[in-house]
């Protein structure tokens, strides 16, 4: 299967976490923690347990997951397989890079998941529909 877009992928890293007596501490730098330079930052917070958010792709972007408070779950798909990923953990980051479909749900009430990002907010850069996102696979 091929796309017209760049390679989708997705990967878990897990952060280097400094821990002493007074707690923890975990630093992330652009290009060295993070393979691009971050141009973005945002945060997801007080999202009710039933809801679902993402439920979208995007054509290029990469972007860091990371729940640095509490948990939620993020289906990924990459057009050929459907993975959960679970993210409680951090310093446990969840890369995507490309045409990969992305939900998240199952949020716990003190869930903060923040997004590091290679581009500006663009919403022309979005994928709102599952069938056109199934699309993009069938030009090989
Ligand atoms: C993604 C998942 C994980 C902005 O103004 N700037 C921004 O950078 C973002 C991300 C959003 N917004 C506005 C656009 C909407 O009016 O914030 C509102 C909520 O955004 P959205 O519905 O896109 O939020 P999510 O949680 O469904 O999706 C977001 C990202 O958009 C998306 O790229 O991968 O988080």
């Amino acid at each position: 299967m091929k796309s017209d877009y760049s390679i989708s992928s997705y990967s878990i890293k897990f952060f280097k976490v400094h821990g002493d007596d007074r707690g923890c501490l975990t630093a992330i730098e652009q290009n060295r923690d993070i393979p691009f330079d971050i141009k973005r930052m945002y945060y997801i917070f007080n999202t009710q347990s039933k809801i679902k958010r993402g439920c979208h792709a995007h054509k290029t972007l990469k972007q860091c997951l990371i729940c640095v408070s509490g948990s939620c779950k993020v289906l990924v798909d990459d057009g050929v397989e459907r993975q959960t990923i679970d993210l409680s953990q951090p310093n446990k980051g969840l890369f995507i890079e490309g045409l990969i479909w992305r939900e998240l749900y199952d949020f716990s009430a003190d869930a903060v998941v923040i997004v590091l990002a290679s581009e500006l907010y663009e919403d022309t850069s979005y994928i709102n529909c599952y069938d056109e996102f199934r699309q993009c696979f069938k030009n090989e």
